[in-house]
């Protein structure tokens, strides 16, 4: 049983995905992931979405290129959250997939992040934000995360602050 699912339409895709897998891995979280495509493989996706929640699974992310279809394809097929990551394929670096992923039409919401790998990163975070809403510790390591990511920032600028004064 994995509490998140995430489903990307290509192999290509993969790379993109490490990220994702990195931050749910750093937060403990159980993920399962599979290539699936809206297009080359349709009944297999709708399949896995339709038994997912009966599965385990609490949130999906998604991945997808170039028509982009696959998070909506999977959101059309469960009322589980869907989180779509643009990928940055070619002809239009991702712009058409961003749009293909973002214009869901009303009654049917993927909560669309950034393309590539800070899409990745945002996508787990944000799944583990939403697993968060039931579960004490992952909230209180959502703190730590945020505490610590703070004081990176806050050393870098105090070095920065040093070397000016240098
Ligand atoms: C989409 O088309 C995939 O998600 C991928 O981003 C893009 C290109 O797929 P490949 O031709 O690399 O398999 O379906």
């Amino acid at each position: 049983m994995s509490a998140v699912t995430i489903v990307m339409g290509s192999k290509s895709d993969l790379a993109s995905l490490q990220g994702a897998f990195d931050t749910l891995r750093q937060f403990g979280v159980s993920f399962a992931a599979r290539i699936l495509s809206a297009h080359r493989t349709p009944d297999e996706a709708a399949d896995l979405a339709k038994n997912a929640a009966a599965d385990g699974t609490k949130v999906f992310i998604c991945a997808a290129g170039m028509a982009a279809h696959l998070a909506g394809v999977i959101a059309a097929h469960t009322t589980l959250p869907v989180i779509g990551i643009p990928m940055a394929s070619a002809p239009f670096n991702g712009f058409d997939s961003l749009l293909a992923m973002v214009q869901m039409p009303p009654g049917i919401p993927v909560a669309t992040v950034t393309a590539g790998g800070a899409g990745g990163k945002n996508a787990a975070l944000l799944a583990i934000e939403m697993l968060a809403l039931a579960d004490e510790s992952l909230a209180a390591k959502l703190k730590d995360f945020r505490r610590e990511q703070a004081a990176k920032v806050l050393a870098d600028d105090a070095a920065l602050q040093e070397s000016l004064r240098q």
